[in-house]
């Protein structure tokens, strides 16, 4: 009451890539709803409705405070008729039917138990659900990745990268680099400070992680990157890079620090003691992403593997609206100078791009 219906209560950047969005922020009844209907929508293969959905979550994620009322969004970008209804609906009822009903459908249920599992999309799903890996491995995969299991992978992937290329950097990326407490998976972004030197490194890294018992599965996937003088499209003398594993990982007993030490004896080769575990099994399977990037698009590649996706497609369509720019996990290209704009930091892509920086932890849209 003391706020004149004038003036705004809250005010926000229209690019999610303008603001600082935490997690998991203050109106937490709100963002979920309108995540369930942005789901649902991508579930359904409508991609811009799911985006209007995810627009209008990220938006009500990063403002400071709860809202109170509908007044209290007057003036804000982002929020479309229907999600401003649904809003609606749960500040008065303290629920939306729209979302019950859709959390209730068994088509949203089937979907949900699918791409769930994998944190993809529904192809990818799919794929992965006929070549049986989802009924192995379902229990397992559906169980979110804690902090601790992370990092516990990473000791194990750390001493696997370190000891085929010595000097080579691994850097922990995805949600748990944005300050989340857990994950759908483990996302690994490896690089060495020479150029060239990183190239093969994936498949070296596979076998040897493999050698050493920590896989259950993993698909090599080619990086087919190529930079061009024209900014698209035409192939240069660039040879092929960024080459990726998507991978589950048998992890030692997880989460338990005190695991480092069994992880660390298995990465040496070792056998860990299987009997330290009294009555349970010993590890579980954790999907783990690795990428490999040179080091002269390693920036680019750490941003775009930071996430969130929102906040990357958000970094992208910015680029090319305000500064007629394209931007990728490889490269930003500026179209009015026709040429590369190089980085060595995350600031400076910002910098590049005009924006503000955001740091990883502001990035959880
Ligand atoms: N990414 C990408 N290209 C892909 C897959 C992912 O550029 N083919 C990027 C965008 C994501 C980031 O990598 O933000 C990490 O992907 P995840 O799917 O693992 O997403 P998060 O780590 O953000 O979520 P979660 O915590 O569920 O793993
Ligand atoms: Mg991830």
């Amino acid at each position: 009451e003391e706020q004149s219906v004038e003036v705004p209560v809250f005010s926000a950047a229209s690019y999610v890539c303008q603001r600082h969005t935490g997690q998991p922020g203050h109106n937490p009844l709100l963002t979920e709803s309108l995540a369930v209907l942005a789901e649902s929508a991508e579930l359904n293969g409508d991609e811009g409705r799911g985006l209007a959905f995810r627009r209008s979550e990220a938006l009500l994620r990063s403002l400071d405070r709860r809202v109170q009322g509908m007044t209290d969004l007057r003036g804000l970008p982002c929020l479309g008729e229907h999600s401003r209804r649904v809003i609606q609906d749960v500040l008065v009822n303290g629920r939306s039917s729209e979302v019950e009903e859709t959390k209730a459908s068994s088509r949203y249920k089937a979907m949900k138990v699918l791409t769930g599992v994998f944190g993809v999309g529904v192809k990818t799903a799919k794929r992965w659900f006929t070549e049986g890996i989802c009924l192995k491995h379902y229990a397992d995969l559906n169980q979110p990745v804690t902090r601790d299991e992370a990092d516990s992978v990473s000791v194990t992937v750390e001493a696997a990268v370190c000891s085929v290329l010595p000097g080579a950097q691994v850097t922990l990326a995805g949600g748990f680099r944005r300050g989340k407490t857990s994950g759908h998976d483990v996302d690994f972004l490896i690089t060495h400070p020479d150029e060239g030197k990183e190239e093969g490194l994936v498949r070296k890294v596979v076998a040897c992680l493999e050698s050493r018992g920590f896989l259950l599965y993993h698909q090599t996937t080619k990086n087919t990157y190529q930079e061009s003088a024209q900014g698209a499209g035409r192939p240069s003398s660039n040879m092929d890079r960024f080459e990726r594993c998507f991978s589950i990982f048998k992890l030692t007993n997880g989460g338990d620090p005190r695991d480092t030490r069994r992880a660390q004896e298995q990465a040496e080769g070792r056998e860990p003691d299987q009997t330290a575990s009294a009555g349970s099994r010993p590890w579980r399977a954790v999907r783990v992403d690795l990428v490999v990037s040179p080091i002269s698009q390693f920036a680019f590649a750490l941003l775009g593997w930071t996430g969130s996706k929102l906040f990357e497609r958000e970094m992208r369509r910015w680029a090319v609206h305000e500064k007629s720019m394209t931007l990728s996990s490889h490269a930003l290209y500026d179209k009015n100078q026709e040429r590369y704009l190089r980085a060595s930091s995350e600031e400076e892509i910002f910098s590049h791009l005009g924006l503000e920086y955001v740091s990883p932890s502001g990035r959880n849209a």
